[in-house]
């Protein structure tokens, strides 16, 4: 028996979707507009998850370019059938709907290589996959509603598709509008088959502190489909937005190797009031079966921050969980960068980067030179040891990044006389506002220790020269930064970036190390 911490992927890993191949376990998350995207876990046991590689790694797979934050890639689906494992997913640019869509990809390894996509002729998002044990595939998906009876609902469709000819054929059936009169955003759907029943989970009430999880069934798998009397079967919208665990919904089913029943899904760790910088992450709960319906956290009902997995073994907290801490080695899978690969502006050089400015700015949507991992812990430090050799107009540093429109830069410049300056700037719905400067006594280019001290939401940026003790540049506050804040589906990144501001450069930045420390 072994008591493990939730939720099993902490910081902003949203929609989750596992699945099972004999004893090994395999889990999606959503990534947006970050590059490689859609991160592939692996376990053994549930509990301990290793981040393994990811679906969308090469820049020949699709094209992010100009999309804004939290467009990008949405709610994947992962599925193994056959020896191959599945993904379909969607590729949203919120402001081209006739850009992207939805696509399927799969691979032999879940480590990859993946396959460049087959796109599919479905709109709307959160597309899954379901294999049926007559040979038939079926897809299915949350689109709004054709003939909408109130404003944001949706539908899920259901449509068969022909591996063969890798395309949807036959009639198109909407086998599902939510479990309640009038909620909105029924989403992310997976089907199942449970002892002959056919079985649909979706979500609904929208990502944020209304979402749910509800479930139906059916003798046949067009339907039609009859809800659970218990939906939602979870949610924590009536514990109140005073409750540490908020906005639960988004669950996918697995079962487990000794025929016990999982899910995994999406909520967030609120604190210091309605905010959760972290984002939504991954968590996961006990399911049992009673009158042939799933009972999500049996006598609980709720997600607990320890959740007892009889079969977990006692293994450390890997980095990806948010265990450890120290050097960020190049090497790190946890790395990414925005919709480009991070090897077009960074050349890894011992436990750092050598890292080229580049003219594109974190405003913008393109592909900034940008490098950062997801905030997983409430109070951290996040340290880079950095040389900039900056001319006039140009600037280097640590980032934490929410969007383009919204982040806070502890940036190194070089002032018109020649002189070293350290600025924390707030860039807060497109709008910039400096938090505070310092002129470090130091010729440009010399060493300087960037940090970020973490402690709820006091984001405290400091600047170190050598052995010197350091100087608070200002606070920001992470209330500001998230999604709550700003809008999005985004947790916070911690980074490093340098922009020659639309100039030409030859600059290179020499990222010495860069350390992620819980605290
Ligand atoms: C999405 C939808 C959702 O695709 O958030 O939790 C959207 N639910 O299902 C993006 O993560």
């Amino acid at each position: 028996m072994s008591l493990v911490p939730n939720p099993i992927l902490p910081g902003c890993h949203p929609d989750p979707s596992i699945c099972r191949v004999g004893q090994d376990y395999y889990l999606v998350t959503s990534t947006f507009e970050y590059f490689p995207g859609l991160p592939v876990f692996h376990s053994t046991d549930l509990a301990h998850w290793d981040l393994v590689g990811h679906v969308v790694n090469r820049p020949g797979q699709l094209d992010f370019d100009g999309i804004a934050s939290s467009g990008g890639l949405y709610a994947p689906t992962l599925r193994h059938h056959d020896g191959l494992f599945w993904v379909v997913c969607t590729l949203v640019d919120q402001d081209d709907p006739g850009r992207g869509g939805n696509f399927l990809v799969t691979a032999t390894d879940p480590a990859g290589p993946w396959s460049d996509p087959v796109w599919l002729d479905a709109d709307g998002i959160d597309p899954s996959v379901f294999f049926d044990d007559d040979g038939r595939v079926w897809l299915h998906g949350t689109r709004l509603a054709r003939e909408p009876q109130w404003h944001d609902q949706t539908e899920v469709w259901l449509r068969e598709f022909d591996p063969a000819q890798k395309v949807l054929v036959g009639p198109e059936l909407v086998i599902w509008k939510g479990a309640m009169l009038g909620a909105v955003w029924a989403e992310g759907p997976h089907l199942y088959k449970v002892d002959e029943t056919y079985y649909l989970l979706a979500a609904e009430g929208g990502t944020e502190f209304h979402h749910a999880v509800a479930a139906a069934r059916s003798s046949s798998v067009t339907g039609p489909y009859e809800g659970c009397r218990s939906n939602p079967v979870l949610t924590h919208r009536h514990l109140g937005r005073n409750t540490d665990i908020v906005g639960a919904g988004h669950a996918d089913l697995v079962q487990a190797a000794d025929g016990s029943w999982w899910a995994v899904l999406l909520a967030m760790r609120r604190y210091g009031g309605y905010h959760y910088p972290l984002g939504r992450e991954t968590f996961l709960v006990p399911v049992s079966w009673e009158d042939g319906w799933p009972v999500f956290a049996p006598g609980a009902g709720r997600i607990s921050d320890r959740v007892e997995v009889p079969f977990a073994g006692s293994l450390p907290v890997r980095a990806e969980q948010g265990g450890g801490g120290g050097a960020i080695l190049p090497a790190d899978l946890r790395w990414t960068s925005l919709r480009r690969p991070a090897a077009e502006f960074a050349s890894p050089r011992g436990e750092g980067f050598s890292l080229r400015l580049s003219p594109h700015t974190l405003a913008e949507p393109s592909a900034p030179a940008f490098l950062g991992i997801r905030q997983q812990h409430r109070r951290l430090d996040f340290v880079v040891a950095l040389r900039a050799p900056l001319v006039p107009g140009e600037e280097a540093g640590l980032a934490i990044r929410q969007s383009e429109q919204d982040h806070v830069r502890l940036a190194v410049l070089t002032g018109p006389g020649g002189e070293v300056v350290v600025r924390a700037i707030h860039r807060r719905a497109g709008v910039e506002e400096v938090l505070g400067e310092v002129w470090p006594d130091v010729a440009v280019g010399r060493p300087l220790r960037l940090a970020v001290r973490v402690r709820d939401h006091d984001y405290a940026l400091t600047v170190a020269t050598g052995e010197a003790a350091e100087t608070r540049v200002a606070t920001a506050d992470g209330r500001d930064l998230d999604s709550v804040a700003t809008g999005g589906f985004l947790g916070l990144w911690l980074g490093i970036y340098g922009t020659s501001a639309g100039a030409a450069s030859s600059t290179v930045v020499e990222v010495d190390s860069v350390e992620y420390r819980p605290a």
